[in-house]
């Protein structure tokens, strides 16, 4: 095997976003954007030598490219033995399952998450550190930097690995091991729930759909769902991951999984709806004609946690981050633990966990996951949920009604403007921000603002400031409107306006969540002007 030495320079733009960096498939394409990104990780981490590391990614187009060049990129900088999974699949929270199961330093992850895949699609990489999580800001900042000071990458001619056939290749000084991507993930799963009453629950006639929208969590819902938990054959629908998601938009909200949806709604509906995302971290849970709120479920899970034998001894706490519903917090004030707001994106949790302050963590975004692994993780959420039905023997629409009962129901939507001007989307940012010192105290519609700020988050654990993480306005009741910019999309700038308002009174519980907030959607229209100032009439999307 001889090393290589290859000239380069820097691209423009190699910045992580939320999650990792995404780009469309044509830029990635470009001769050595990759390589050099994958170079900037190795000279952050420093000395690979007998390292372990993992690959894998979600199966999107140019997937197995990107782990044949890693691959040769590894050798070159001496790391010792690399885990990849078979196809070149791993879900992103099996990714920090195996991480941290092999006692891995690392592991670089293949994917763009919900984003569309195919040859005109998005295509991502991400870096996740020794926790199984992803890689703080100061790290994914240091890649960034060297990205734009590179002169040169290193890599090996090693022929490419089989990736199809599991096993182990020694490759001179490395050792790459083919490994099935479910199994270590199935062995935690079944050590947190309780398989044998999922198990006697569709043995009872229970009936579910998983929608794998054709992307990476199928193989683990037919292994688990199917497979372990003898849920019969087709409960897992779409479930064969495609290069380019079988054309779906693989994010799991009732917009995107219409087939689901349809058949929630329809007669003879399932029992029970589920669906994950491109890289199975995200999920959806569906019951008879309700799809139930992300936020709703963080708090659901956590009211529930016992339930699981994994939970058994109780939280440590609750993390959600800042636009996820306040449903969480109620359910911290009531159990006596702490709950913690943190900025969008995953990496944020990593911390809390790690000092053992927080157990579960959730998003709005469909994202929702425990300290099991470091990442969400969309198979786990469901596997909680069946868990909870198994034991509860309720529905899914009795053990929501149930709980805004006991709790209080947080009215919460998402409304995404996507791929707007960017130039726009940054001066509505900018006039909100000058627009903040001025709003507290008054009275907007049916509203006074308690609260007007863009949020800062201190990390209680190691100091670090992540500042300029979303401009929100919080009522005297409670009730928000949130803006932030996303950090994930790749076609100008994407608007995402959240809105929240909390209802206690049961007789109110069931009014269209549009309509219970559209006095706040006015006043949010009112502030930002976002109409005008991006052209839209109304939302991409609304969630
Ligand atoms: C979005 C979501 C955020 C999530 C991130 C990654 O980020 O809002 O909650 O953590 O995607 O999810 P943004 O910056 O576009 O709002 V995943 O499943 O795409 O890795
Ligand atoms: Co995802």
């Amino acid at each position: 095997m001889t090393i290589q030495t290859v000239a380069t320079t820097p691209f423009a733009g190699q910045r992580p976003g939320t999650s990792g960096l995404r780009k469309k498939v044509s830029e990635f394409q470009q001769p050595g954007y990759l390589e050099n990104f994958v170079e900037a990780i190795f000279l952050t981490l420093g000395d690979c030598g007998g390292r372990t590391l993992v690959v894998g990614g979600d199966g999107r187009y140019f997937n197995r490219d990107a782990i044949q060049t890693i691959l040769r990129m590894a050798a070159a900088h001496g790391v010792a033995r690399i885990l990849v999974g078979q196809g070149g699949i791993l879900s992103t929270p099996a990714v920090s399952c195996v991480i941290r199961k092999h006692a891995a330093f690392g592991g670089i992850v293949l994917s763009a998450s919900h984003n569309p895949g195919g040859p005109s699609g998005d295509f991502g990489i991400k870096y996740n550190i020794e926790n199984g999580g992803p890689a703080p800001e100061k790290f994914t900042e240091a890649v960034f930097a060297m990205t734009q000071s590179l002169s040169a990458y290193r890599i090996s001619d090693m022929p490419p690995v089989n990736l199809d056939a599991i096993g182990t290749y020694r490759l001179e000084g490395m050792r790459v091991e083919v490994i099935d991507p479910v199994a270590d993930y199935a062995e935690l799963m079944e050590r947190l729930f309780d398989f044998d009453a999922i198990r006697a629950l569709f043995k009872r006639g229970f009936r579910m759909k998983f929608d794998g929208m054709c992307a990476v969590s199928g193989p683990y819902a037919k292994a688990i769902v199917e497979g372990m938990l003898g849920a019969p054959a087709g409960t897992v629908i779409n479930g064969e991951p495609l290069e380019d998601f079988g054309g779906h938009h693989p994010d799991p909200n009732p917009v995107n999984a219409a087939e689901l949806i349809a058949l929630m709604d329809g007669r003879n509906a399932p029992d029970f709806g589920a669906a994950s995302d491109g890289d199975g971290d995200r999920n959806m849970i569906v019951g008879r004609g309700l799809a139930v709120t992300p936020s709703d479920s963080l708090a659901i899970i956590a009211a529930n946690a016992r339930l699981a034998p994994g939970y058994a001894a109780g939280l440590q706490g609750i993390a959600r981050s800042m636009p996820t519903s306040m449903a969480a917090d109620r359910v911290a004030e009531a159990l006596g633990i702490a709950c913690f707001e943190t900025p969008t994106g995953w990496k944020y949790f990593g911390n809390l966990m790690d000092a053992g302050m927080v157990t579960l963590c959730g998003e709005e975004s469909y994202g929702t996951g425990s300290s099991h692994v470091r990442e969400k993780d969309g198979l786990w959420a469901v596997l909680f949920w069946l868990n909870m039905l198994a034991a509860t023997g309720k529905s899914v629409e009795q053990v929501v009604s149930e709980h805004w009962a006991r709790f209080g129901r947080n009215y919460y939507s998402r409304h995404d403007y996507e791929a707007v001007d960017a130039g726009a989307a940054d001066a509505m940012m900018t006039a909100l921000r000058e627009a903040l010192p001025a709003l507290a105290g008054r009275t907007l519609g049916a509203y006074r603002v308690a609260l007007a700020d863009d949020f800062v988050y201190t990390d209680p654990v190691d100091g670090s400031v992540a500042a300029r993480q979303g401009v929100r306005i919080v009522m005297s009741d409670g009730s928000r409107i949130v803006f932030r910019l996303s950090g994930t999309g790749t076609e100008g700038a994407t608007v995402r306006l959240y809105l929240e308002r909390y209802e206690a009174d049961p007789a109110r519980h069931h009014l269209d969540t549009q309509q219970a907030l559209a006095g706040l959607a006015a006043i949010a229209e009112d502030l930002s002007q976002l109409r005008r100032r991006s052209g839209r009439q109304q939302p991409s999307v609304v969630t």
